[in-house]
């Protein structure tokens, strides 16, 4: 099977922007944090967080995803004014960008005061958990909204991974989410969904649902998913947060070939590198007539390159 979206979503809509789902496309993260897994401390002053987010969309991710709370096991929770003084300069910085910011946080405040600033999306990390209102935000402004599925919080998540049948739960409560989100008047493609790897999971049950995410994918909202550098890769390959790029990229094409439209990484170059293979290589199956988007560089060679 090629990566061409298999779920039955076509299009995500998200404040003025309309993001063809017909192939994979991508989130690229920017965490504007001293502490986040991955990418902490790199980021946390306003220039650099800016210009980081200009080359994540030279890259060619289709959205920005900003984060000014780290969610990784044990953290801490920000205050509010803590999080939006991270978030407004580079929010404000980046308001020119040619494509769609969303911000995650589960604060109304936060995400009022940030879709006030242009963003486009709220990627809500607890699904609505933290604070239902959020889906009224959304339902009134038209923005993007990204139900999270997470055990629990950041602090608590790890104590208990058990589940009966990880992928049903992780569908229930994502469709539970989801009507919420729907009662609450938004609009069914404005609402993506997103199993949250590594939030309240085995390693078992993250790679249990990745395997399944075609069953995620059958509830017709558009799918993220987020495996990118996750203690899940470092588990099964016995690597640190850097080494583990190749090893997102391939959990990522499997995510992708199960069902997953929206891919959030860390390393949006590489990422763009192999779905415009895939996508090429794809294009050449006999009766395929979408899939393959040329790179940039290929356009620019007339495809000599
Ligand atoms: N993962 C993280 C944060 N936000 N949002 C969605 N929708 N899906 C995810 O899988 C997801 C997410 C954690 O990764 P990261 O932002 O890199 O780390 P940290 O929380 O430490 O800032």
């Amino acid at each position: 099977m090629g990566l061409s979206a298999v779920g039955p979503a076509r299009t995500w809509r998200t404040g003025d922007h309309e993001i063809s789902l017909e192939s994979p496309v991508i989130a690229g993260i920017l965490n504007v944090t001293p502490d986040s897994f991955s990418d902490g401390g790199r980021f946390d002053e306003p220039r650099k967080a800016i210009a980081r987010g200009r080359q994540i969309a030279e890259e060619g991710a289709a959205i920005l995803d900003i984060g000014a709370e780290s969610t990784r096991p044990g953290a801490a929770p920000v205050p509010a004014a803590e999080e939006w003084a991270r978030l407004e300069p580079v929010l404000l910085g980046l308001r020119d960008l040619p494509i769609p910011v969303s911000v995650d946080t589960h604060k109304l405040e936060v995400a009022e005061r940030a879709v006030d600033a242009g963003a486009s999306a709220i990627n809500d990390v607890t699904a609505l958990r933290a604070d239902p209102a959020l889906a009224g935000l959304a339902a009134r402004t038209g923005v993007g909204l990204i139900l999270m599925h997470m055990r629990g919080t950041p602090r608590t998540m790890q104590l208990d991974t058990d589940y009966g049948d990880v992928a049903a739960e992780v569908r229930g409560a994502l469709a539970e989410a989801r009507r919420a989100a729907l009662d609450a008047g938004c609009e069914p493609d404005r609402i993506a969904v997103d199993p949250g790897i590594g939030f309240g999971k085995s390693l078992d049950g993250n790679l249990e649902l990745l395997a399944r995410l075609d069953e995620i994918a059958s509830l017709g909202a558009p799918v993220w998913v987020g495996p990118s550098r996750k203690s899940f890769l470092g588990a099964l390959l016995d690597v640190g947060p850097d080494e583990r790029v190749t090893a997102s990229v391939a959990a990522c094409l499997a995510a992708a070939r199960r069902g997953a439209h929206v891919l959030r990484v860390h390393d949006v170059r590489e990422m763009r590198q192999a779905l415009d293979v895939e996508g090429a290589i794809e294009a050449r199956r006999p009766g395929v007539v979408h899939g393959a988007r040329p790179s940039a560089r290929a356009r620019a060679a007339g495809g000599r390159t």
